[in-house]
C-alpha cells in the first residue's frame, strides 16, 4: 500500500468537474445558504418533486429532549409512487426504469422494465392489495428476494398509502414474526424461494413458520418466483402474480400528507429489541432524490447501480426511491458478488454499461482477495463514479477500488449515513470536494455536524478534534419516530446529548475540516456492512437451554470489517465441546439469521463484572481484539482472576 493512499488528496478530473451538478464554489454557496436559512433553501429544493397540494410551511422541528418533534413540508400533499413513476411516463415512458439482473445469468435473462411497465405492474399489485382490504395507514411486511416484484410492492404500498416494512430475506422466521407483530401488519408479501448465489432460501416456508406466531388474520401474498413447490394455506395465501394478471392495469394514487409514514425499517440498537425506524413521505423523498442526483452526480440517461439489498435502507433510498424519483435507470441485482464467479460485479457493469457503481467496503475486500484479474477481464469504461457505504473504507480497499475498478479516473464517494438519516449525511460531492481515502469528507446540504466531548457533552469547536458525532438541527430525510414508541425514540437519539441528534458514531475532524468516522461508540457492531446489536446476539444465545450467560463484542475481521466474538458461560452441568460450538452457531442462525452467526465462541467460566453486576465490555473487547496488554482500569472488577482466565483461553490469537 502506498503512503499516498493514507495521506493523499484526490480531486476529480477537470473534465468531471466541468460536467458536475455542483462544483466547489456552488457547494460552498449552497451549503452556507442551507445552514443560514434552511427554510428558504428547502422551500426551493422541495420543489424538485411533484406536490398535489404545495406546501406553505417548510420546517418545523425541535430536538429538545422531552418534546422532540420533526415535521417538514407539513401542509403539503403528494404521492410518492406517482413521483417515482407517473410523472416520468409522459416524457420517458419507454425509458428503462429498472434493469433486473437475475442471480443466475446462464439460465435467466436480464429484464428491462420501462417506466410505462412499472406503472402497470405497480398498479396491478396495488389493485390486488386494495381488493384484499389493504388501505391507507395499514402496514404490509415485505419479505422478498431482490426481484422486480419487491420494487412493485414498495411502490404499490406507497400508491395506496399503506406503510411497507421490508424485512431482509436473510432474516429468520423468528425475526420476521417479531417485525410483523411489532408493526401489527395486516399482510406479508413474500415469494416461494429466494435464489442467491445458486442456493435457494425457502421464503414461503419461513413465512409459514413466522405466521404461526402472528395473528391469524395476517394475509400472505406469495410471488411464485422460482415456481418450486411450496405449501399453500387456502384461506390465507394469495397467488400474487395470478391476481395481478387479473387486476386492472391502472390504480389511481392516494393523496398523502407529507408527514404520513412511507415505511418502517427495523434496525439494530443497543438493546435486544430492534427499532422500527419511521420515515415519512415528503421530506424523505426530497432528500433521497437530491442526494442520489448530487452525491452520485447522476445525469439523465445514466445507468445507476447500487448493489445493496432492498432489505436495508441503502436499497430503499438508492435502488428505489432516490433513483426513480429522478427518472433514472436503476439496476436491481438478485445475486451475490462471487456467483457464478468473482467477476460477477464487473460482468454486470460491462453488460449494462453502468455509469455509477455503489457498494460496500466488505464486498470490495472480499473481491480484492480474489485478485485483480477478475476485474481486468471486463470493459469498465462506462464507469464515471464509484461509491462506498456501510463502514469506513480502509486505505487498501480504497486503493484497489480506485486503481482496478475506477482506473484512477472515477471519484470515490464515501457516504456516511444511517437507517435513521434517510440519505447521505457526510459525503464528498464529487465535483466539489477532493477526496481523502477513508474520510466521508464534508456534510451534505442542510446537515450540521458537531463533535462533542463524550464525557462533558460540550461542543469541541476547534477544527482538528475528535469525539462523538451529533447533528445540531433537522434535515428533511430524518426519521420522525420509532414505530409506536416516541419515548424510546427520544431516549435513543436525543437523551444523551441534549439538543442534538446523536448518531452513535465516534468521529475525528482534521485540520481541513474533513470528517473521519471512527466507528460506533455504543453496543452496535458492523459485520459486513450489516448493523447488528450485540444485545440481539446475546439474547439469542441465552435463549439456548445450555447457555447461562453470554457477552458479545466485535473484533477486527479482515473481510467483514468486524467479526462477532461471543463469550459464553454454560449451565453448570454442561460440558463445552466443539459440537456445542457448532450447535450454538446454528442456533443463532435460526434465531436471527446467518448474518448474526458468531465467528468465535469462547467458553467463559466467568465474565468480568463490576461489583454491581455490570459486564465490563471494554475488557472483553480488548481481549477479543487481542490487545489485552492495555486493559485500562480494572479496579472496579468484582473478581479480577476472571480476566486472566479469559486472556489465557482467548480465541483470536495473532
Ligand atoms: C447506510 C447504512 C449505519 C452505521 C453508521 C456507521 C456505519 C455507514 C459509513 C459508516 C463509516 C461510512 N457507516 N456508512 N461508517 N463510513 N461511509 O449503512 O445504514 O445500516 O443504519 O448503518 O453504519 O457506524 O452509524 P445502517
Amino acid at each position: 500500500m502506498s503512503d499516498l493512499a493514507q495521506t493523499g488528496v484526490y480531486p476529480a478530473s477537470a473534465e468531471f468537474v466541468a460536467k458536475a451538478h455542483v462544483d466547489a464554489k456552488a457547494y460552498d454557496e449552497m451549503y452556507a445558504a442551507s445552514i443560514k436559512n434552511p427554510e428558504a433553501f428547502w422551500a426551493e429544493h422541495g420543489k424538485r418533486i411533484d406536490w398535489i397540494r404545495p406546501y406553505t410551511k417548510v420546517k418545523n422541528s425541535t430536538f429538545d429532549y422531552g418534546k422532540v418533534d420533526i415535521k417538514w413540508f407539513e401542509d403539503g400533499t403528494l404521492n410518492v409512487s406517482a413521483n417515482c413513476i407517473d410523472r416520468h411516463v409522459a416524457a420517458r415512458g419507454n425509458q428503462t426504469a429498472i434493469i433486473f439482473e437475475p442471480d443466475d445469468p446462464l439460465s435467466h435473462e436480464a429484464q428491462h422494465i420501462t417506466y410505462a411497465q412499472l406503472l402497470e405492474q405497480t398498479s396491478r399489485m396495488a389493485n390486488v392489495l386494495k381488493a384484499n382490504g389493504i388501505g391507507k395507514g395499514d402496514r404490509v411486511v415485505l419479505y422478498l428476494p431482490m426481484i422486480p416484484e419487491a420494487a412493485y410492492a414498495m411502490l404499490a404500498c406507497a400508491r395506496i398509502g399503506a406503510i411497507h416494512s421490508v424485512v431482509f430475506a436473510g432474516f429468520s422466521p423468528d425475526a420476521l414474526a417479531n417485525r410483523i407483530n411489532d408493526s401489527e401488519a395486516k399482510a406479508v408479501i413474500t415469494a416461494d424461494f429466494a435464489p442467491r448465489g445458486g442456493r435457494k432460501t425457502p421464503l414461503k416456508s419461513n413465512t409459514d413458520k413466522a405466521l404461526f406466531d402472528c395473528s391469524e388474520k395476517v394475509k400472505c401474498f406469495v410471488v411464485k418466483h422460482t415456481g418450486d413447490q411450496t405449501t399453500w394455506i387456502a384461506d390465507r395465501d394469495v397467488d400474487m402474480k395470478a391476481e395481478m394478471a387479473a387486476a386492472s392495469p391502472y390504480c389511481p394514487y392516494a393523496e398523502m400528507n407529507a408527514e404520513d409514514p412511507l415505511f418502517i425499517l427495523y434496525t439494530s440498537g443497543s438493546t435486544g429489541r430492534p427499532k422500527g425506524v419511521v420515515h415519512t413521505s415528503g421530506g424523505y423523498l426530497v432528500y433521497a432524490s437530491m442526494t442520489q442526483q448530487i452525491t452520485f452526480d447522476y445525469h439523465d440517461g445514466d445507468v445507476f447501480w447500487c448493489t445493496a439489498d432492498v432489505g436495508w435502507v441503502t436499497g430503499h433510498s438508492y435502488i428505489i426511491y432516490g433513483p426513480l424519483a429522478n427518472g433514472a435507470t436503476t439496476v436491481m441485482f438478485e445475486g451475490v458478488p462471487t456467483y457464478p464467479d468473482a467477476g460477477r460485479f464487473w460482468a454486470v457493469c460491462e453488460k449494462h454499461k453502468v455509469n455509477q457503481f455503489y457498494t460496500a467496503p466488505t464486498a470490495i475486500r472480499a473481491l480484492m482477495g480474489q485478485g485483480p484479474e477478475w476485474v481486468e477481464k471486463y470493459d469498465l469504461s462506462s464507469l464515471k463514479l464509484l461509491g462506498s457505504v456501510g463502514e469506513p473504507i480502509n486505505p487498501e480497499a480504497w486503493n484497489w477500488y480506485n486503481t482496478h475498478v475506477g482506473k484512477g479516473k472515477c471519484p470515490i464517494v464515501d457516504t456516511f449515513w444511517q437507517t435513521e438519516t434517510g440519505g447521505h449525511m457526510l459525503t464528498p460531492l464529487p465535483g466539489a470536494i477532493p477526496t481523502k481515502p477513508g474520510s466521508a469528507t464534508k456534510p451534505f446540504f442542510g446537515v450540521q455536524p458537531v463533535i462533542l466531548d463524550p464525557a462533558t457533552a460540550e461542543i469541541k469547536s476547534e477544527t482538528a478534534t475528535d469525539g462523538v458525532l451529533c447533528i445540531a438541527d433537522s434535515w428533511p430525510g430524518q426519521m420522525r419516530t420509532l414505530w409506536g414508541d416516541h419515548e424510546r425514540f427520544q431516549e435513543a437519539y436525543f437523551a444523551q446529548y441534549r439538543g442534538y441528534y446523536f448518531t452513535g458514531d465516534g468521529c475525528r475532524r482534521d485540520e481541513d475540516g474533513y470528517y473521519w468516522i471512527t466507528g460506533r461508540v455504543d453496543d452496535v457492531i458492523n459485520v459486513s456492512g450489516h448493523r447488528m446489536g450485540t444485545a440481539e446476539v446475546e439474547s439469542a444465545l441465552v435463549a439456548h437451554e445450555k447457555v447461562a450467560e453470554a457477552a458479545v463484542v466485535g473484533y477486527p475481521h479482515a473481510i467483514k470489517g468486524q467479526g462477532i466474538y461471543a463469550y459464553v458461560t454454560l449451565m453448570n452441568d454442561v460440558e463445552p465441546s466443539d459440537a456445542l460450538r457448532k450447535e450454538l452457531v446454528a442456533w443463532v442462525r435460526t434465531e436471527i439469521g446467518p448474518i448474526a452467526s458468531p465467528d468465535l465462541i469462547q467458553w467463559a467460566p466467568g465474565l468480568p463484572k463490576t461489583r454491581s453486576g455490570k459486564i465490563m465490555r471494554r475488557i472483553l473487547r480488548k481481549i477479543a481484539e487481542n490487545d489485552y496488554g492495555a486493559l485500562g482500569d480494572t479496579s472496579t472488577l468484582a473478581d479480577p482472576s476472571v480476566v486472566d482466565e479469559l486472556i489465557e483461553n482467548r480465541m483470536n490469537r495473532a
